[in-house]
């Protein structure tokens, strides 16, 4: 298993997130990822290889890939952001930008407003996503090794890679951050995966919250399927979105797969619902899959809801492995700092078998 993982990653720390009217710690944090990588490493699991170890200099390819998954707008936005905002005034240096506006049905998003806090606003859909000095090159270097995992894994030279980063990425969308996303690293493997010559690709997101970035990203594409297990969207963030009737639309009709389960479930009724997410990648006909992995399923996660043991996560790889095929894992959530790296590390290696 190539593990592609992010040095960059902790240039990406958030101070707060809002929460019930307040500014509370951050759940997504630099130790989550120090974690995994320690117990890979503990474990043998590699070879464990940077961004700059597999491409040194310009990625021209990457670069475009990244402006045909997100908005070119977007792009430049997230690029700027901070200067702009410690442009606003230099005692913002010491603070996260938190969006406080957003333009709801009705508003108008082509204009992209002067304001630096509209425009923050425009882009996101949460205002528990802080956005950080270093939150720009934090995600591009965490996009540029999903990317790197896609195409090692597509060219054969490995089976299967895990592309291990942070921010996560399944929450965001074309034009969007939000539920501590900004770069869709699920997405953007996919798509390195379907530029490599692959025709069908699966994206199998198995993260506690809907993976709604990525439903939006492929809703209407009939190359890439996107199945999605998660709490319920009735009670479970992103509330919006996740619901088991989004089947896809017009060319990607069937190509969308939602399971929502209820707040409490274990992992009996929870595996069933992998089972059946595995048995529709199977007859879609996947050539390749992306595992969204988030490990917020736990038992003891703070944020989530389901009642997954750390011994499950075997389970899940195997499960995942029956599919035999080329597979990239990119990191998702997991906010239960401490079991995070035993989690992650048992779906890789019940995964490997
Ligand atoms: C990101 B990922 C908790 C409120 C929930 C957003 C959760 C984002 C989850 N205080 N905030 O899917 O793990
Ligand atoms: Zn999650």
């Amino acid at each position: 298993m190539l593990v592609v993982h992010n040095p960059e990653h902790a240039r990406h720390a958030g101070r707060h997130e809002m929460f019930r009217g307040r500014l509370v710690d951050c759940h997504e944090v630099p130790q989550r990822l120090d974690h995994v990588l320690a117990e890979l490493r503990r474990r043998g699991i590699g070879p464990q290889l940077a961004p700059l170890d597999m491409h040194a200099g310009e990625d021209a390819a990457f670069e475009a890939l990244l402006r045909r998954v997100h908005a070119p707008r977007y792009l430049d936005f997230l690029a700027r952001a901070w200067a702009d905002w410690v442009a606003l005034d230099p005692a913002n240096a010491e603070l996260d930008a938190l969006p406080s506006v957003w333009p709801v049905r009705g508003f108008r998003s082509d204009v992209e407003p002067d304001n630096f806090a509209a425009r923050l606003g425009l882009y996101s859909f949460d205002a528990g996503t802080p956005l950080t000095a270093g939150t720009w090159i934090a995600a591009r270097s965490g996009a540029h090794g999903a990317v790197l995992a896609a195409r090692a894994v597509a060219s054969g030279s490995v089976p299967s890679a895990f592309a291990l980063s942070r921010p996560p990425g399944h929450h965001a969308g074309a034009d969007f951050f939000g539920g501590y996303c900004f770069l869709n690293n699920a997405a953007l493997a996919a798509q390195a995966l379907r530029d490599s010559g692959l025709d069908r690709i699966a994206v199998l997101d198995v993260d506690y919250h809907h993976g709604n970035g990525t439903q939006s990203l492929f809703y209407a594409r009939a190359d890439v399927l996107t199945v999605s297990i998660h709490g319920d969207p009735r009670t479970e963030y992103p509330f919006y979105l996740g619901h088991a009737d989004e089947r896809g639309a017009g060319a990607g009709e069937g190509c969308n797969l939602n399971l929502p389960l209820p707040r409490g479930t274990g992992f009996a009724r929870w595996h069933e619902a992998l089972l059946q997410g595995i048995e529709a990648v199977r007859i879609f006909g996947a050539q390749a899959l992306v595992v969204a992995l988030g490990v917020d399923t736990f038992e003891g996660d703070p944020i989530s809801g389901f009642q997954l043991r750390s011994a499950d996560y075997l389970q899940v790889g195997a499960s995942l492995a029956t599919l035999g095929l080329p597979t990239v894992f990119t990191f998702e959530g997991g906010y239960a700092v401490a079991e995070v790296g035993v989690n992650v590390a048992n779906v890789l290696e019940g995964f490997a078998g």
